[in-house]
C-alpha cells in the first residue's frame, strides 16, 4: 500500500485532493476533516460506499459531487454491504483475469453515521465482518440522527438532551448509556478496531493508514462533532 508521510499537517493535509471543497456540511462539521484524513492516508485507489446521512445529502447535491473517486450511495442501512459486494466483485474480476489494470492497488472503505451504524444499519455490518470482506468501516460518531433533526440514536451519551429524549421537568434527558461498538466489532474478531478522533491528527491518520493495510474488516469509530446539535 502506497501510505502518505504524515510529519508535516501542511503535506499531508493538501497532499491528495480527492474531496472538493464545495460541499453543504455545516461550517465546522467534522465529517468533511475525517473523511479528507482518510483520503489523504493514502495513494491507492479508493471505493467508497456512503450511507444516507449528513456526509451523503451534502456531497453528492445533484448534478455535482464533491467525490473525485469511485464513490457509492447506498441506502442508510447498508453501506458495509454495498462496498462487500464491490470487493467481492474485485476479487472475483481479478481471479477471472478480467480486471483493465490488475494490479493497481485498491481499497474499499464504508461510510455510516451513528443512526446508520449502531442502530439500522448494526446487522448489514455485522454480516460483512462476520464473512471477512476486506475493508474498513468507518463510522462517522456525532452521536446523533443529525440529518434528520437531532434525534437519539444508541450511540448518544446517558443524559444528553435530543429531539426524541428531552431533558427538562420529566427527564434529565436521554437514559441510556452509549453502545459500545468498538468492543462490539471486536468480539466479532475484527483484527483491528479503534477510536479516534481529529483533533489528534496524526494518531487518526496512523489509525487510518493501519486500517487501509491491515487485511479484512476493520472497524474505526470516529467521533465526529456536530456543531447544530451539540
Ligand atoms: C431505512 C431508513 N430509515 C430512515 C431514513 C431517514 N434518514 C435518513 S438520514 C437519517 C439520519 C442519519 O443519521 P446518522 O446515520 O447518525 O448520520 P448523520 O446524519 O448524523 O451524519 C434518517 C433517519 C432512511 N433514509 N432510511
Amino acid at each position: 500500500m502506497a501510505i502518505r508521510s504524515i510529519k508535516n499537517l501542511k503535506e499531508f493535509s493538501t497532499a491528495n485532493e480527492r474531496f472538493e471543497g464545495a460541499h453543504l456540511l455545516c461550517p465546522g462539521c467534522a465529517h468533511s476533516m475525517i473523511v479528507r484524513e482518510l483520503m489523504n492516508a493514502t495513494d491507492d485507489n479508493l471505493v467508497i460506499s456512503s450511507a444516507t446521512g449528513c456526509l451523503e445529502v451534502c456531497t453528492a447535491v445533484y448534478p455535482y459531487t464533491s467525490w473525485d473517486t469511485s464513490w457509492i450511495h447506498i441506502g442508510f442501512e447498508n453501506s458495509a454491504t454495498a462496498v462487500a459486494g464491490a470487493e467481492a466483485m474485485y476479487k472475483a474480476r481479478k481471479r477471472k483475469g478480467t480486471l483493465k489494470d490488475p494490479d493497481a492497488p485498491v481499497k474499499f472503505v464504508a461510510f455510516g453515521g451513528d443512526g446508520a451504524t449502531y442502530d439500522i444499519g448494526f446487522q448489514w455490518l455485522s454480516g460483512a465482518v462476520e464473512r471477512g470482506h476486506d475493508f474498513t468501516y468507518i463510522c462517522l460518531d456525532n452521536e446523533n440522527y443529525a440529518n434528520t433533526g437531532g434525534q437519539r440514536s444508541s450511540a448518544t451519551p446517558i443524559g444528553a438532551h435530543t429531539s426524541t429524549a428531552q431533558a427538562g421537568r420529566v427527564s434529565y434527558g436521554k437514559k441510556q448509556k452509549k453502545k459500545d461498538m468498538v468492543a462490539i466489532m471486536a468480539a466479532h474478531g475484527a483484527p483491528y478496531v479503534a477510536q479516534l478522533a481529529p483533533n489528534k491528527w496524526k494518531i487518526m491518520a496512523k489509525g487510518f493508514q493501519k486500517a487501509l493495510e491491515t487485511e479484512g474488516p476493520c472497524f474505526i469509530n470516529t467521533v465526529s462533532a456536530c456543531t447544530t446539535e451539540w
